[in-house]
């Protein structure tokens, strides 16, 4: 019945579903400054708030420690993820990262970090506005402190925080069903290691298949095909921005990148910190970059198991082609097959057991060919203050870690 969310500024499932075309973008409530309050709100007794330190490496540690036991299952509690401290880096220390929003919870009397929520600054494009918003992740709580109404306390504190810095509208993405998603994506996944997939439970056998043909049906070839294909180089950096740029001016929604960010979120060399790579297609006789695709590697904990202890997943991230342009639908969709055969062969070279995709940007043009398969999770994506008609289609999205 959603008693919490009713109280917040966002668009209820009827207006959202009866009004559908008549829906203006825009925000929902104005925020006055002078009324938001200068102090966190009293905790329950025997917890206090703490500004996490993610810049000492003991205190992002303990937000590993936390979101490792306590974060995301799937429906049967086999699998975990298991976000890494370099990931949590990468994701929470993006440019203009603030303290202040890296929100956590502490027992008083132990010390103990029990919950967290975190928010960083992005500017995200919604149709032809720009939301300078947060976008919300990593909301934990210790799972002996669930159903007592904390979630909604943690929401309020990064919400305050929020418009202390003068933010008033936010972005996020929720496996659960809120009120209301303004676009609703698909989990696929491409199975690159399919026998450790099958013997860890992820992964069934068809019914009238075999191991063996299993393993034959996700097979892949050594070598890449895609002529010119390097990892991103420094001497790339501004045509690769330009390219993406251009690529998600496509979208309904979309993330605006500055250089700045486009350093942030594609590092050079990242293969060796272990979270996103990062490769181009540069023509080899016109020396221009045509392409560029990358992924993030974000580990599953396996619950339990004997002989496995985690699945090793790719996670697709952005792309952009050049063959977007051309205004023809079937160049576009050889063109991103192409590359994505390439990028789940050097996603297997690195030992990844998975490949995963969402149903965003052009992906529904390759996922069945690439034999991916439809997962049992769905992703909304959610505008915290800010009512926008639903995008078209749900994929245009932002492919957020
Ligand atoms: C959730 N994930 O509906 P109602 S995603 C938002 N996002 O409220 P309690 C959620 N709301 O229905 P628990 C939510 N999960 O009565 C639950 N809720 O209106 C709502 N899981 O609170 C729920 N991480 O404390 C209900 O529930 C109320 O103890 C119930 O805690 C929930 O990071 C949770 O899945 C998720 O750690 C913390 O289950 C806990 O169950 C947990 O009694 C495992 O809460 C980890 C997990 C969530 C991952 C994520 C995005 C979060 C977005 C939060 C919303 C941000 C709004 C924008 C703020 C900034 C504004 C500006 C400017
Ligand atoms: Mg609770």
């Amino acid at each position: 019945s959603y008693e919490f969310w009713k109280t917040q500024p966002v668009p209820s499932f009827e207006e959202m579903a009866s009004d559908k075309d008549k829906i203006v973008d825009g925000p929902i409530k104005e925020i006055d400054m002078d009324r938001v309050k200068k102090e966190p709100s009293e905790l329950y007794p025997g917890f206090e708030w703490v500004t996490m330190d993610l810049e000492e490496e003991q205190q992002l540690n303990e937000v590993y420690d936390l979101l490792h036991n306590h974060y995301v299952e799937d429906g049967e509690a086999m699998f975990r993820f298991r976000y890494s401290p370099s990931f949590l880096n990468w994701a929470l220390k993006a440019p203009g990262w603030k303290k202040e929003w890296h929100v956590g919870v502490r027992a008083s009397q132990s010390g103990k970090l029990v919950a967290f929520i975190s928010g960083i600054p992005i500017q995200l494009r919604v149709r032809e506005n720009v939301l300078n918003c947060s976008e919300i992740n990593f909301l934990c709580v210790h799972k002996k402190l669930r159903s007592k109404r904390l979630a909604p306390v943690l929401i309020k504190e990064i919400t305050r925080r929020c418009y202390v810095n003068g933010i008033f509208q936010a972005v996020y993405t929720v496996g659960n069903l809120l009120p209301t998603p303004v676009s609703t994506c698909r989990y696929f996944h491409r199975a690159l290691n399919w026998e450790k997939l099958y013997d860890v439970g992820f992964s069934p056998l068809p019914h009238g298949s075999t191991k063996q043909r299993q393993v034959v049906r996700y097979k892949l070839p050594e070598a890449t095909s895609t002529p010119g294909l390097r990892e991103l180089e420094a001497r790339d950096k501004e045509a690769v921005l330009d390219l993406l740029q251009r690529y998600l001016k496509r979208m309904d929604m979309a993330q605006e990148f500055n250089k700045e960010e486009f350093d942030h979120w594609f590092p050079l060399e990242a293969a060796k910190e272990q979270v996103v790579w990062s490769y181009v297609i540069e023509d080899e006789e016109t020396k221009k970059i045509t392409d560029f695709f990358s992924f993030y590697n974000l580990e599953s904990t396996v619950i339990g198991h004997k002989k496995h202890d985690r699945i090793k997943a790719a996670y697709l991230f952005y792309y952009a082609t050049e063959t977007a342009f051309e205004d023809d639908e079937a160049a576009l969709k050889v063109r991103l097959n192409t590359l994505i055969k390439d990028a789940l062969i050097l996603a297997k070279k690195a030992d990844f057991d998975v490949f995963n995709a969402l149903t965003l940007l052009d992906n529904p043009h390759f996922l069945e060919d690439q034999r991916f398969g439809a997962g049992d999770g769905n992703l909304h994506y959610y505008l915290f203050n800010y009512r926008a008609a639903p995008l078209k289609g749900g994929i245009d999205a932002r492919a957020a870690p």
